[in-house]
């Protein structure tokens, strides 16, 4: 099988808007009185607003109505697009502008599947819109991640079977979505947390393109990092 698409997860595979979510979420909390600290916030990564709300009403014990956990949610999206105001092209991860120079160049497509629904105003923001040859619209997946459902949408906009996909994805949620779809995966961070992907880096730039596109009857001949290179 021959690998026709990868796609992308966004936040903390290519910039790292994890540290704006942490803010505005940090503020919100504290303004509740709720103890948030940065390992409740790598919890979150992954995870859609209202999920993501309801972690931390659940870490106070706090039961809201659905009105007022609106009005929460709502808060905090305005403060973190205030955050995200001032991304600029220098906060797109190293590595990022050749790895999609060169998937082009092989006519392999370019996909994102973030669960943000402020994804638009980030890549336009990094100044990369154009390079995705479809780029999911969070607010029309049901199911968020670990559902595959956003990856499996991406595949099928692309024209691909999801065999022919590698996901790409930093969150445990993100890489059980892309692994439930039955793509190729690769995790983007600790290789102790993201074992089950079969190809882990620390870093995007890290990535051995060549290794990750190289799928031999369909199966890899070997699993992991230190992966013999293509004949
Ligand atoms: P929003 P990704 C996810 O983005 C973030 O990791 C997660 O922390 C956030 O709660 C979620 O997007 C929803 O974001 O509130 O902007 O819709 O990692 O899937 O690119
Ligand atoms: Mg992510």
């Amino acid at each position: 099988m021959i690998i026709k698409a990868m796609i992308f997860d966004l936040d903390g595979v290519l910039t790292d808007t994890a540290e704006y979510h942490y803010q505005a979420w940090s503020a919100l909390a504290s303004e509740l009185g709720i103890p948030f600290s940065r390992e409740d916030n790598e919890q979150l990564k992954g995870v859609d607003r209202m999920g993501s709300l309801d972690f931390i009403l659940a870490k106070g014990g706090l039961r809201l109505p659905e009105a007022e956990r609106q009005r929460l949610a709502d808060n905090k999206n305005r403060h973190y697009q205030q955050l995200i105001e001032t991304m600029t092209p220098m906060d797109l991860f190293d590595g990022v502008t050749e790895l999609f120079a060169t998937l082009k160049a092989r006519q392999i497509a370019i996909g994102l599947a973030s669960s943000s629904k402020n994804a638009p105003m980030v890549i336009e923001r990094l100044g990369i819109e154009d390079a995705f040859d479809y780029v999911a619209d969070a607010a029309k997946i049901a199911k968020g991640k670990p559902h595959p459902e956003i990856f499996l949408t991406v595949a099928k906009a692309l024209g691909v079977h999801p065999q022919e996909a590698v996901g790409v994805e930093d969150s445990l949620a993100g890489l059980q979505g892309i692994l439930d779809a039955g793509m190729h995966s690769v995790g983007i961070g600790d290789g102790r947390v993201l074992q089950d992907a079969e190809w882990v880096y620390p870093h995007i730039s890290a990535m051995e393109l060549d290794k990750v596109l190289w799928v031999k009857n369909g199966e890899r001949s070997e699993r992991g990092v230190n992966c013999s290179p293509p004949p």
